[in-house]
């Protein structure tokens, strides 16, 4: 996409600084700020720069070079006020000429909340049923600060906070170090413009930021903290009396609205809200691309829906999305209730974040003796579902963040992702909390826990005598993409495990029917049920049983690579670690733990044992993987497939060769796409990637590529 050149000639003017003589040095200061504002325009905003960074820098050194020789040049809009350096003793106080309105937040969080505005507007409208849909503005609810930014003849002249709608800071100092926010606007902009939108902080920003901070920490630089998450990073800048320090902090902005504004009241600058939103992007301001006109309440729960879906890959964060009546006549008609405009609602998502107690800090012990503190926590509703648990991970997390028992911690739960502890709310931490300690015994079978050096973790020393490994290893074992045994739930597992019945992964297959009906909650029909999984699962895979082992470090990737590579479980079995190194993905650690698994005598008696109770799968050829047939195939699938289930599609497709995977790049080769497959579809199609259905992918599966 090209961009208006919004501020004239500004190549010309950069060329000229080069090229020919300068009539005087007024002249000079004036192109090279056109120069700088054009490109960081481009930088910034349209994140397309057309000179290097060094460029940049060059003619920005040479303006405050000017600045410096000639103070008289200095004018409120050049480039150079952005880095800051101005201090405070306080904010002045800002009277807004025009309110700055608050946003109704609908109650209902699901899609009906959209639905439910759409009828409050048709409503006070007067809308029938067979009357037409209402056209909206659907945009994004930033989590951020709400800023007014008033431009005079074209100039920055103020930034301002919310404060309480009437009277908020002049933050204009700090305002003018965020480089996405124009200090001066194209021609023909009216005289007083004030631009209302959002400061943010996008999320890698914010991540580079705490990194920062914690390397000034720890080089024991006094009075700096972390930043609990990216509105407070962004709220703790815009109100930094030191405008050097602003400067230091990634800021960003997005327009969503206006204040005051000179136009002529017979010649509107537009008609509505979209109009308006794309004129300020045209004149310099980022709008946000996610911004749609959608018709009805069908395009606001369509909205609503597709945004939720993008949330978690947003780079910056929103809490919700933002419905405004389009037509800016039916918003004047609707008019306001206090400070609320009725045009406009805010529909929020679920929290990402909440605040919750740690109650007492568990060690829990995995499948492969890895020790995990786990904040038990007092019953929160975080990102959608009610989170009691918080890995700490190990003990060097646990202390980096120094969670302690009775500490209030901001949780998070971003999607599917699992619940974290952010960070510690410091001043309220009871006087006598503790420092988390790891135990020196495993908190189960009491053997000693030990931490391998260079290792984060401490491990219990038990192997399979720890009743904690056993489960977990027959869990993992029966799990949906190991051997997959219908029925077998971790509660039934604890019970095997505990009356004794199942010691060793083989003792599964010789459960009968009487053991299982003594388990707590089991009746006839599950006993039976899982006694037919169980023989089910005898026909198995190579890489499925060889996942189902547990090895440390042999995911279900590595699994399927070995299988591949040996053909064979005993070529598996017998192979060095120097023959282990040949297999792709496989390096000196993994090779390591598959020989150390396979070498300890008990591991190869379950493996017999297995064996012996009839589990079998069809031994292959060992087969380089260029030799397969859909070597160097990457598939992404998507949507609901009528053939067969996602997970099953994925395993054929890798026992041919072919890579499944998550996203859509250039680099896919296909994508198979069933009903309602979603934005991996559009991707696809943006990029010219090949779409496949159910019958493409049937091509696939015989080993040709469509
Ligand atoms: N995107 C967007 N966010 N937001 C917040 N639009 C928007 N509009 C707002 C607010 C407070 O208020 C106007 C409706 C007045």
């Amino acid at each position: 996409m090209t961009h208006p050149d919004l501020f004239g000639d500004a190549q010309a003017a950069t060329s000229d600084l080069s090229a020919k003589p300068v009539t005087s040095t007024a002249v000079r200061a004036a192109q090279l700020r056109a120069a700088l504002h054009h490109h960081a325009h481009r930088y910034y905003t349209l994140d397309a720069p057309e000179i290097p960074d060094a460029e940049y820098d060059r003619l920005f050194r040479q303006l405050q070079a000017l600045e410096a020789e000639h103070p008289e040049l200095l004018t409120p809009d050049s480039p150079t006020q952005r880095v800051g350096g101005k201090v405070l003793a306080e904010f002045a106080q800002v009277r807004h000429r025009v309110p700055m309105l608050s946003i109704r937040t609908e109650t209902d969080t699901k899609a009906s909340g959209a639905e439910a505005f759409d009828a409050r507007i048709r409503k006070e409208l007067g809308l029938g049923d067979a009357q037409p849909a209402v056209g909206y503005v659907a945009e994004l609810k930033f989590d951020g600060l709400a800023m007014s930014l008033r431009y005079e003849n074209g100039v920055l002249v103020q930034g301002a906070t919310r404060g309480d709608g009437e009277t908020g800071e002049d933050v204009t100092a700090n305002v003018r170090t965020i480089g996405q926010i124009p200090l001066r606007l194209p021609e023909g902009v009216p005289a007083v413009l004030e631009v209302r939108g959002e400061v943010y902080m996008r999320r890698g920003d914010f991540e580079a930021l705490n990194e920062r901070q914690r390397q000034r920490i720890a080089a024991g630089a006094k009075g700096e903290k972390t930043f609990v998450n990216p509105r407070n990073a962004a709220a703790g800048a815009v109100r930094q009396l030191d405008s050097g320090i602003a400067a230091d902090r990634p800021l960003s902005f997005f327009a969503y609205g206006l204040g005051e504004v000179t136009a002529p009241a017979d010649q509107p600058l537009w008609t509505t809200h979209y109009d308006m939103l794309m004129q300020l992007k045209a004149w310099g301001f980022p709008v946000a691309e996610q911004t749609a006109v959608v018709e009805g309440a069908a395009g606001l729960v369509a909205f609503h829906q597709r945004i939720a879906a993008q949330r978690d890959s947003l780079p910056y964060d929103i809490d919700g999305v933002v419905y405004k009546v389009n037509d800016l006549a039916l918003q004047q008609q609707l008019g306001f209730v206090t400070r609320e405009p009725r045009w406009a609602v805010a529909h929020k998502y679920p929290a990402q974040e909440e605040m919750t107690q740690v109650l007492a800090i568990d060690v829990q012990v995995g499948r492969t003796g890895k020790l995990t503190p786990v904040a038990k926590l007092a019953p929160v509703f975080v990102g959608g579902v009610t989170v009691t648990n918080a890995t700490l991970h190990n003990e060097l997390e646990a202390r980096r963040k120094d969670v302690r028992i009775g500490d209030t911690v901001i949780v998070r739960r971003a999607g599917d992702v699992i619940p974290e502890v952010v960070s510690v709310v410091l001043d309220r931490r009871p006087a006598d909390a503790p420092q988390f300690t790891m135990m020196s015994h495993c908190p189960v079978c009491g053997s000693l826990a030990e931490r391998e050096e260079g290792e984060a973790d401490h491990r219990c020393t038990g192997g399979l005598f720890c009743s904690a490994q056993r489960k977990q290893a027959v869990w993992h074992f029966a799990h949906r993409r190991a051997m997959d045994v219908d029925g077998l739930g971790d509660k039934l597992v604890d019970q095997l495990v505990d009356s004794g019945q199942v010691n060793t992964l083989a003792d599964l297959y010789h459960l009968k029917l009487e053991n299982l009906a003594n388990m707590d909650r089991m009746a006839e029909k599950s006993a039976v049920n899982l006694l037919q999984a169980l023989e089910k699962s005898k026909q198995a895979t190579l890489p499925r049983f060889l996942f189902g082992l547990g090895i440390r470090h042999v995911g279900e990737a590595t699994a399927k690579e070995l299988a591949r590579h040996f053909g064979q479980l005993d070529a598996v079995m017998a192979a060095s670690e120097d023959a282990l190194l040949q297999v792709a993905d496989v390096g000196p650690i993994v090779a390591h733990s598959i020989r150390t698994f396979f070498d300890q005598p008990h591991n190869r008696e379950v493996v017999q044992a297995l064996r012996d109770a009839g589990i079998r799968w069809a031994e292959g050829e060992a087969l380089a993987p260029t030799e397969m047939p859909l070597a160097g195939v990457t598939v992404v699938l998507t949507g609901t497939l009528q053939t067969m289930g996602r997970d099953e599609a994925k395993d054929k497709l890798e026992a041919l060769g072919a890579k499944v995977a998550g996203s859509v790049s250039k680099k896919t080769s296909y994508v198979v796409a069933g009903a309602e497959a979603g934005s991996k579809l559009d991707k696809a199609q943006a990029l010219g990637v090949p779409v496949l259905d159910d019958a493409g992918l049937a091509v696939l599966l015989s080993g040709q590529k469509p």
